[in-house]
C-alpha cells in the first residue's frame, strides 16, 4: 500500500487532520488500535475555544456543532462561599467558547470519514514507525493476524499519550518535561439538567469542584480526589454528597441529582515533548504534550497542532515546498507553553496541595484576579485561547 500521509490514531487530532487532508485532495490512511466505540465511550473534553470550531467548519463537519452546540460569554469562579464571573464580552474583546463535547465531534468526524469514504482502520495492532527520518518511511501494521505495510511521504502521530509515535523519536533527540499533581479529578455524567448556564470552577474547605455540562439536560462534574481513591468506591449518592457540600450556598440548592451515566477518575499531569517532530514523523496533541484539565486545553492545543500540521502539508503539497515542515514544532510549542502555563496555573490556584501557606495564596491569588479588571482580562483572554499564528 502507499499513501501521502500515514495518520496514527483515530481519536479528534486523528480524525480533523485526515477530514482536512482529504478535502484538500491529499491522500490519507488512518489506523486505529481500537474500536469506534471505544474511542466513542471516552468522556472526555466539552469546552470549544473559537480555534478548533473554526477548524471543525473548515473541514465541513460543523453542521450539528453549530445547531446544538451552546455558546458560552463567560465563566464563574466560587471561592470562600462566593461566586465571581469572568466576562468574555468584556474582558475577551467578546469572544466565547462553545460547549459541545469531545465525544460528539469525535462521532460527527467519525460519520464524515465514512461518509467520504477514505481509509481508516480500527483494531490495529502492532503499529510500527521505521525509517521517519530518511524519505522513504514506513508503517506497518497487523490486523485480523494479518501483516500491512504502508509507504508513505509523512506520518501524523496523533495516537496520544500512550501511543508509540512519540517512543520512535530516539531518546537521545527528545526532551520531556513534566510536572505530576498529586490529585485526581473523579468525573461523573448524568441526565440532569445543569446547576447553572454557565461552568463554575470553585474551591471549597473540602476541595475543588467543576460543575459543567454537554447540553441543557446533560450535566458534567468533577471534584478533585487523592490518587489512591478507586472509582468503585464512589457510588452515586456519595459522589452528589460531596459535590454538594463543597458548593457554596446560593447554589447548592439548584442542584438535581440523578443516576451516573459515567463514571471515572483521572490524574493531572503537565507534560511536553520536545521537539515535535522527527525528519518526516510529527506528533500531534495528547502524543506530544498533556494538561491538567484545569483550562480545559488539551483537546484545544491538539486542534491547534492539526492547524499547523495541516497548512505546513498544504504547503508541501500545494506550492511545492517541502522545506516547509521544519518550522512545525517551534510554532506549535510557543502555543502549547502558554497553555500549559495557565493549565498549570489555574490547577494550583483552584487545588488545595496540602500546604497552609499555598491554600491562603489560592484565595489571595483568586480575589485579586477575580476582582480586578487586569485580573479578570489575564483569565478571560487565557481561557478563550489565544490565536493561531500565520503558518509561512
Ligand atoms: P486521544 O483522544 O487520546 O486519541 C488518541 C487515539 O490514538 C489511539 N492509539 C493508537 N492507535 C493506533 N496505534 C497505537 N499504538 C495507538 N495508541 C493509541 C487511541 O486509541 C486513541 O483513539 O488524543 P488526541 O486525538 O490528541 O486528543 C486529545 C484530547 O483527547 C485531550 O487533549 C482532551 O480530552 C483533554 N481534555 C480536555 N480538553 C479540552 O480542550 N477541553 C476540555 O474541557 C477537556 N476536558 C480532557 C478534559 C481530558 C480529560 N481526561 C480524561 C484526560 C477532561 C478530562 C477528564
Ligand atoms: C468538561 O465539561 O468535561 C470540562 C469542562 C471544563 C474543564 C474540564 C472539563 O476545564
Amino acid at each position: 500500500m502507499k499513501t501521502q500521509v500515514v495518520i496514527i490514531g483515530a481519536g479528534p487530532s486523528g480524525l480533523l487532520l485526515g477530514q482536512l487532508l482529504h478535502n484538500a485532495g491529499i491522500d490519507n490512511i488512518i489506523l486505529e488500535r481500537a474500536t469506534p466505540d471505544y474511542v466513542l465511550g471516552r468522556i472526555r473534553a466539552g469546552v470549544l475555544e473559537e480555534g478548533i470550531v473554526s477548524m471543525v467548519r473548515e473541514a465541513g463537519v460543523a453542521e450539528r456543532m453549530d445547531r446544538e452546540g451552546l455558546p458560552h460569554g463567560g465563566v464563574q469562579i466560587a471561592f470562600n462561599g462566593e461566586i465571581r464571573r469572568v466576562d468574555f464580552h468584556k474582558h475577551a474583546n467578546g469572544k466565547q467558547v462553545v460547549v459541545y463535547g469531545q465525544t460528539e465531534i469525535t462521532a460527527d468526524l467519525m460519520e464524515a470519514r465514512q461518509a467520504c469514504g477514505a481509509p481508516i482502520h480500527y483494531k490495529v495492532e502492532k503499529v510500527q514507525i521505521h525509517d521517519p527520518d530518511s524519505d522513504n518511511p514506513l508503517v506497518t501494521y497487523e490486523k485480523d493476524g494479518q501483516q500491512h505495510r504502508i509507504a508513505c511521504d509523512y506520518i501524523a502521530g496523533c495516537d496520544g499519550f500512550h501511543g508509540v509515535s512519540r517512543k520512535t523519536i530516539p531518546e537521545s533527540l527528545r526532551t520531556e518535561y513534566e510536572k505530576v499533581y498529586p490529585v485526581g479529578w473523579l468525573g461523573f455524567l448524568a441526565d440532569t439538567p445543569p446547576i447553572d448556564e454557565e461552568l463554575i470552577y470553585g474551591v471549597s474547605d473540602k476541595g475543588f469542584f467543576l460543575c459543567s455540562m454537554r447540553s441543557h439536560t446533560r450535566s458534567r462534574y468533577y471534584v478533585d480526589v487523592s490518587l489512591d481513591e478507586k472509582v468503585e468506591d464512589w457510588s452515586d449518592d456519595r459522589f452528589w454528597e460531596e459535590l454538594s457540600s463543597r458548593l457554596p450556598e446560593s447554589v447548592r440548592g439548584k442542584l438535581v441529582t440523578g443516576p451516573s451515566l459515567e463514571k471515572s477518575i483521572a490524574p493531572l499531569r503537565s507534560y511536553i515533548c520536545e521537539p515535535m517532530q522527527y525528519g518526516r514523523l510529527f506528533l500531534v496533541g495528547d502524543a506530544a504534550h498533556i494538561v491538567p484539565p484545569t483550562g480545559a486545553k488539551g483537546l484545544n492545543l491538539a486542534s491547534g497542532d492539526v492547524n499547523y500540521l495541516y497548512r505546513i502539508l498544504l504547503k508541501v503539497y500545494k506550492e511545492n515546498r517541502p522545506e516547509a515542515i521544519a518550522q512545525y514544532s517551534a510554532l506549535c510549542l510557543r502555543r502549547i507553553w502558554h497553555a500549559e502555563r495557565f493549565s498549570w496555573w489555574m490547577t494550583n490556584m483552584l487545588h488545595d496541595f496540602g500546604d497552609k501557606f499555598d491554600r491562603k495564596l489560592m484565595d489571595s491569588e483568586l480575589d485579586f484576579y477575580t476582582g480586578t479588571d487586569a485580573g479578570l482580562s489575564v483569565i478571560a483572554e487565557q481561557y478563550v485561547g489565544l490565536p493561531y499564528e500565520e503558518v509561512v
